[in-house]
């Protein structure tokens, strides 16, 4: 093929906090969303442990998650033949551009930003420099791949707007550098609220258990939690506002099964909220399981993860090295 005809495979970028045990809205939100990529695009799917330290960690388990996220992605359907399966800090760059990058962002951005509230008014004893320049880390991910679309939740939408309008800054700044990218964010599983206050988002930290469903939870627990759910004192399956336990499950109940809210509300009208919750459990048990097969074998396999995590260190650190370059060249950095 004559060289100007050659098209460039798009790139896809995303990555996940060994911040805790996975939960259903990670899942759901974002990682069963990354192998529908990998036959179109470049995929780059990182562990990022840099951005995990922005809260304290107790290192044995942030080591043991890192291996677990990793593991977790292969278990959902990346090939790492297919695709660059990395730890963040395994690369460099991601620091080292970080830094650059935070020179185009500006303070009232930052400020702005609802999960640095949010996380701040929940560490209220530990509001660190990280956290509140987490974005612009989060930028770089993405910048350092020319990534074209970065599968997401939409709590992380906030963030993928800021990273377009520092890459657009630089780029109008210093001529083009970096790819703006585009969210995906699903059409339905983007939003998975928490179990017991369903106006919050489910997140892996939280401290009650009860309102978090984990990828690696058991059938029991996983069904237990699901009767457990908090839902309202009407008795009517329906997508209604004002009955946001019910959305939710009905949300979740949708992703597993593919049927729409009006097949779910046909099938469940006459039945309780008992009925339904048991079926939520099943279907979300049933669609877990054999992810967490695939998991346990994984993780019997240490050396076989540090072996994805070694090559995918190097291929990610070849397309980093590159636009790192490109960016110092630009700023006026003396190359050697
Ligand atoms: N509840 C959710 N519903 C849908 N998507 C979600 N995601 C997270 N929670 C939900 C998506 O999962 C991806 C990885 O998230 P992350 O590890 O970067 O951190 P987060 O968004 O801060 O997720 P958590 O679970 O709430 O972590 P902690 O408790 O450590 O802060 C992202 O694409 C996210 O949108």
């Amino acid at each position: 093929m004559p060289e100007e005809t050659v098209i460039r495979k798009k790139t896809a970028l995303s990555g996940i906090q060994p911040s805790g045990n996975l939960t259903l809205g990670n899942y759901l939100g974002a990682l069963s969303n990354f192998s529908e990529f990998t036959s179109e695009y470049n995929c780059y799917y990182c562990v990022v442990d840099l951005h995990s330290i922005t809260v304290r960690q107790i290192p044995a388990e942030l080591r043991r998650r890192t291996y677990e996220v990793l593991a977790l992605y292969i278990s959902c359907g990346l090939d790492p033949e297919k695709c660059t399966l990395f730890v963040q800090s395994h690369v460099h760059e991601h620091a080292e551009l970080s830094w650059m990058l935070s020179c185009f962002t500006m303070f009232g951005e930052l400020s702005r930003m609802t999960q640095f509230k949010d996380k701040s008014a929940k560490h209220a004893d530990n509001i660190n420099a990280g956290l509140f320049t987490y974005p612009v880390l989060m930028a770089s991910d993405i910048l350092l791949y020319q990534a074209d679309v970065v599968p997401i939740g939409q709590d992380q939408k906030q963030h993928l707007e800021l990273a377009r309008d520092i890459a657009e800054r630089f780029n109008g700044v210093f001529s083009p550098t970096f790819t703006v990218p585009e969210p995906y964010i699903p059409k339905i599983g983007a939003n998975i609220m928490s179990l017991a206050e369903p106006t919050k988002k489910m997140s892996k930290s939280d401290a009650n258990e009860n309102a978090v469903i984990r990828i690696l939870d058991t059938r029991d627990v996983i069904i237990k939690k699901f009767r457990r759910a908090v839902t309202d004192s009407d008795t009517c399956v329906r997508y209604a506002d004002g009955k946001d336990g019910i959305k939710n499950l009905m949300t979740i109940y949708s992703c597993f099964t593919g049927k729409s809210y009006d097949e779910i509300e046909r099938e469940f009208d006459g039945r309780g909220y008992g009925d339904f919750k048991s079926a939520v459990g099943e279907v979300c048990a049933d669609g877990l399981q054999p992810v967490k097969e695939r998991f346990d074998k994984l993780m019997a396999d240490k050396p076989y993860l540090e072996s994805v995590m070694r090559d995918g260190a190097e291929k990610a650190s070849r397309a980093a090295g590159k636009t790192v370059s490109k960016v110092k060249r630009k700023l006026g950095f003396v190359t050697l």
